[in-house]
């Protein structure tokens, strides 16, 4: 899809703004004192609605295409392909998707408070605590000491923003909620009530959405004045907010009746609890997430007295600041804690936060590398619970990605392209160009059999077995024989959004057996038959993919000693290209290792090596996957590099990431980047501190999750480990290693083992 118009762009006040969410619920709370603006989001909340974008005609096509595109008669092929193989309507509306079936991701609309009447404030303080995700405004007005406070509660589901002061009858008020357009606003029974629905995308009315906000006052008193309220002499009041649409992710029904009553029972409830309940049942909550992993580096007695944005201005001038660094990695934690819970929708491209009607690529689900990267912390970083959501929309996709895969290729099994929304798109996008990865069921397939690999969860992995399933066996249905080499390979597909020269000159997308899908397929057959046998299914399907992984073409090393992406040699437009799907094989897959495939490692660093060379890494995402990629490759200081880079060239003053735009995968692939530096378990054992960089001499990490159930506390100095504690969940045997030195350990479930040199 095109990179990042400008148009995109986000108001630069909104990317100072602090986010709060609950996974269903968020909110920008900008802390201004007399304007305070609240931007919130409800995650379900989309315009468009269930299309079928499937192509009758790509079926019938699909041979030639293949046929030319075996004799390297790459022009017609990609003519032809252009024709027959993208999907019917509109798709995406090329990433504006808001007024087609497609939709896009929206904001809900503003909670505006204004401070009446307005004077001078001082002492103005605003933070955001990401251990307990209760962000705070301090001033001082008319000689009154005033605090505001808000926090999103999972296990309340709503809201909570309070205004208090240290005088009585100090809070005076107005509050009002708009958005930009599909609403209206009504002030009933002392509280805001929101109804709306948005477009279809085909010329009717589509999902409903309904928001109330309810003050509490102590002291004081409240009037309707037209479409605001307004509070005087209050001595503080709380503001609950609750709000939901009228969608479930369920295909092919995707409505339901009961939202609005779900909201007033939300309002109701927490009507009935004191605030201080309300933000105790939030901070147990919250805490239990977030303390659970934590890293500190260098001396951290240098608390956190200097302001993020000034931090992040000086950081970017030049400064060292280990502690930005690891509240980066923090930060990944939280945002991932506010944007996805089990019961709401996968983090987006923007996780939960967006202002605007027109999100940026829809705000949808990039399957090419985003949306999994969003999820690249949630095992690593211990919070594997983050990750229902996605595994719900992944099981979702299978239905509709049935129909795509019989329709546009006479499958079986199911699949995905490069994008999904809410509406069940399993289609290819509207140009061949971005919109024919085929790889990306099978990417996805990867969070479901990672999973299990940390949490050994063999209820969940039962469950999701037909996910895994299904996506291989299209695969199996989906793979043709190369006639000049008699290898099975992929296509016709594009190696994601990167082009390559054919022998005419002209740049091409298509192709057959580029190295990411082969790489993808490989690694799904492989984890399912694992799969299989973990779970003791004996399946017939397992010895037809076993047959396949001996006949499948696999990436091959060029005349230059660089990973080939393509399975012929071609010369590369765009050598620096953001896209590094060839190198999945070192992550996030683990095909290649220096334990099992040390030529491929080398390959893979000249690819790498290569790409950087000629400007790579140059999105925020792009340069989080290279923090990964390099951890890998064990170079701790290039992958520090990385981190560097990303802090200087594409953060935020609120330290969202910026593809740019706004986009929060390279957040969440930086948390899980800092955590492959600091420890590795997918060669089968555990490295601790495989890519130490120069720049980290001392630190301590504490609950990073290894695969078989496995947690350790590490500390380091000088460079040199000096602790490390593996706890076991679930009892187990793992070899541990750290530099020359190896132990191998045998620990009961809920049992720790203390390592030191
Ligand atoms: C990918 C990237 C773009 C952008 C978009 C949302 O496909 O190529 O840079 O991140 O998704």
């Amino acid at each position: 899809m095109p990179d990042s118009p400008n148009a995109w762009n986000d108001d630069p006040e909104w990317l100072k703004a602090l986010p709060l969410g609950n996974g269903a619920l968020g909110a920008m709370v900008f802390g201004d004192v007399v304007l305070e603006r609240i931007q919130l989001n409800e995650k379900s909340l989309w315009s468009g609605s269930p299309e079928n974008n499937d192509n009758p005609e790509a079926r019938e096509s699909l041979p030639r295409i293949r046929e030319l595109l075996f004799a390297g008669k790459y022009h017609e092929a990609s003519e032809l392909t252009l024709k027959t193989q993208i999907c019917k309507g509109y798709g995406s509306g090329y990433g504006n998707g808001t007024n087609v079936p497609f939709g896009s991701y929206q904001t809900l609309g503003d909670l505006w408070i204004a401070t009446e009447p307005r004077s001078e404030y001082s002492n103005y303080r605003r933070e955001l605590n990401i251990m307990t995700g209760i962000a705070q405004v301090y001033y001082k007005q008319n000689n009154i000491r005033f605090n505001r406070e808000a926090f999103a509660s999972y296990p309340d589901k709503v809201l909570v923003y309070k205004i208090s002061a240290d005088k009585k009858n100090a809070v005076n008020i107005s509050l009002w909620f708009n958005r930009p357009e599909r609403y209206t606003v009504t002030i009933e029974n002392r509280q805001i009530i929101v109804h709306g629905s948005l477009s279809d995308g085909k010329g009717g009315e589509g999902m409903k959405y309904f928001v109330v906000i309810r003050p509490l006052l102590k002291g004081g008193s409240l009037e309707k004045a037209g479409n605001k309220i307004q509070i005087r002499n209050a001595n503080e009041v709380v503001l609950l907010i609750s709000a939901a649409t009228n969608y479930r992710l369920h295909y092919p029904d995707y409505r339901r009746n009961d939202f609005e009553k779900e909201v007033w029972s939300n309002i109701e409830k927490a009507s009935q609890l004191s605030y201080h309940q309300l933000r105790r049942n939030h901070l147990t909550d919250f805490r239990n997430l977030s303390e659970r992993c934590i890293l500190h580096l260098g001396n951290q007695k240098e608390v956190d007295t200097v302001p993020t944005d000034i931090r992040l201005k000086r950081y970017q001038q030049g400064q060292e600041d280990l502690y930005l660094e690891s509240l980066y990695f923090q930060f990944g934690r939280y945002l991932l804690i506010s944007s996805s819970r089990p019961g709401s929708l996968p983090a987006n491209l923007q996780g939960i936060w967006a202002s605007k009607i027109q999100t940026p690529w829809n705000g949808d689900y990039h399957t090419n590398i985003n949306v999994q990267m969003n999820y690249w912390p949630a095992n690593l970083t211990n919070l594997p619970e983050c990750n229902q959501p996605l595994m719900e929309l992944i099981s979702s996709l299978t239905e509709p990605g049935s129909r795509t895969a019989a329709v546009q290729y006479g499958a079986r099994g199911w699949c995905v392209h490069p994008i999904t929304n809410v509406w069940g798109f399993t289609s290819p996008g509207e140009n061949p160009l971005w919109g024919l990865h085929l790889g990306a069921g099978g990417w996805l397939c990867r969070h479901i059999w990672e999973h299990f690999l940390f949490t050994l969860d063999t209820a969940f992995l039962r469950q999701y077995y037909p996910v895994l399933k299904n996506a291989a066996v299209f695969y199996c249905d989906w793979l043709v024989k190369d006639p000049k080499t008699g290898r099975l390979v992929s296509g016709p597909a594009g190696s994601p959004e990167n082009s390559f020269t054919g022998p005419d000159g002209k740049n091409y997308q298509i192709s057959m057996g580029p190295s990411h899908d082969q790489e993808v397929i490989y690694d799904l057959f492989t984890n399912f038959i694992e799969a299989s046998r973990v779970l003791g299914i004996s399946d017939t399907m397992n010895v037809r993919m076993e047959k396949i992984l001996s006949d499948l073409l696999l990436p091959r090393i060029g005349s230059d000693g660089r990973l080939m992406e393509w399975a012929e040699e071609f010369p590369e437009p765009e050598p620096g290209h953001r896209h590094m799907s060839h190198l999945y094989a070192l992550h996030p897959g683990n095909q290649y290792t220096f334990t099992s495939t040390p030529e491929y490692m080398e390959a893979a660093r000249k690819s790498l090596d290569f790409r950087l060379e000629h400007g790579g890494g140059h999105t925020g995402w792009s340069a989080a996957w290279i923090i990964s990629f390099r951890a890998r490759l064990l170079e701790g200081n290039k992958a520090h590099e990385m981190l560097s880079t990303l802090l200087k060239r594409s953060t935020c003053p609120n330290l969202f990431d910026l593809c740019p735009p706004f986009q929060i995968d390279g957040n969440f692939g930086a948390t899980a980047g800092i955590a492959e530096m600091l420890m590795q378990s997918h060669e089968g054992f555990i490295r601790l501190l495989p890519a130490l960089p120069e720049a980290w001499p001392d630190g301590k990490v504490y609950g990073l999750c290894a695969r078989g159930g496995f947690v350790a506390d590490l500390e380091w100095k000088n460079h040199q480990l000096s602790k490390a504690v593996i706890h076991s969940q679930k009892g187990g045997k793992i070899k541990i290693r750290y530099k020359e030195n190896q132990w191998d350990l045998s620990l009961a479930s809920g049992s720790s083992r203390t390592i030191s040199l």
